[in-house]
């Protein structure tokens, strides 16, 4: 399919989420930018108390810093039996020092001895224009804690997320099968199946571009 005029910021620094969202977006008729193509931006501050709230800063923010429309996502780890935790604080669980592996390994430490290993991921993608008003998808996915980490593969939780129809945590997926069924996969399928409607919501969104004549002589 032709790319068309439309650019839009995969407004994340997380590598994770740039990869699996430009491999669900790729055949789409969008020309897909990351953050790394422009200069440094200023961090957005997320302290909302939603993922909802948080997918909405980042996509305006940098929709309103970058001049174009822009794509967040904001996920996290729901964990029944401690009352939901990490949740939107999924990134910085444990502190600002860890790594991916070190919170992988205090969520297993804190799920010791706990019998109900229930958990679902959450997703919030949020596309915003300039200046303008977002759109808001979401999906879930279900899953159990294991009992330690398996597989190489992904980023973040995916270690410890095991997901009983496959028999395989998220790390041991492929990139392709973690995206037919993760709650960004979801999430990005249900934008997919409205990605035209998107494109001419953008494209309304977008103020119109004045053609100026150049006098020559
Ligand atoms: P951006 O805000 O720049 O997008 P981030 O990593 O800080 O990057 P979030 O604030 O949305 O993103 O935090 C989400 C965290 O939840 C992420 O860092 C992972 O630890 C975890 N997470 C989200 N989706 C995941 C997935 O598909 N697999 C594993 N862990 C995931």
């Amino acid at each position: 399919m032709a790319k068309d005029g439309i650019t839009l910021v995969i407004a994340t620094g997380n590598q994770g989420k740039v990869l699996e969202i430009q491999s669900l977006l790729k055949n789409y008729p969008v020309t897909l930018k990351c953050l790394n193509d422009f200069g440094p931006i200023p961090p957005v501050i997320e302290d909302g108390e939603t993922f909802d709230d948080n997918a909405y800063k980042k996509a305006s923010f940098t929709a309103n810093i970058l001049g174009f429309p822009a794509l967040a996502d904001d996920s996290g780890l729901v964990v029944e039996a401690l009352s939901g935790a990490p949740g939107v604080h999924s990134a910085r669980y444990g502190g600002k020092g860890l790594n991916d592996e070190a919170r992988c390994r205090k969520l297993l430490k804190e799920m010791e001895n706990i019998e109900n290993r229930k958990a679902h991921f959450q997703c919030v993608v949020s596309i915003a224009v300039p200046g303008g008003p977002a759109l808001t998808y979401e999906a879930t996915c279900e899953g159990l804690i294991s009992m330690e980490m398996t597989g190489q593969n992904g980023f973040g939780y995916d270690p410890v997320f095991y997901y009983p129809p496959l028999k395989k945590s998220f790390a041991q997926m492929t990139l392709e099968e973690k995206n037919q069924i993760s709650h960004r996969g979801k999430t990005l399928h249900e934008i997919q199946d409205e990605f035209e409607k998107i494109l001419k919501w953008i494209q309304q969104q977008l103020p119109v571009q004045e053609k100026f004549d150049c006098i020559t002589d």
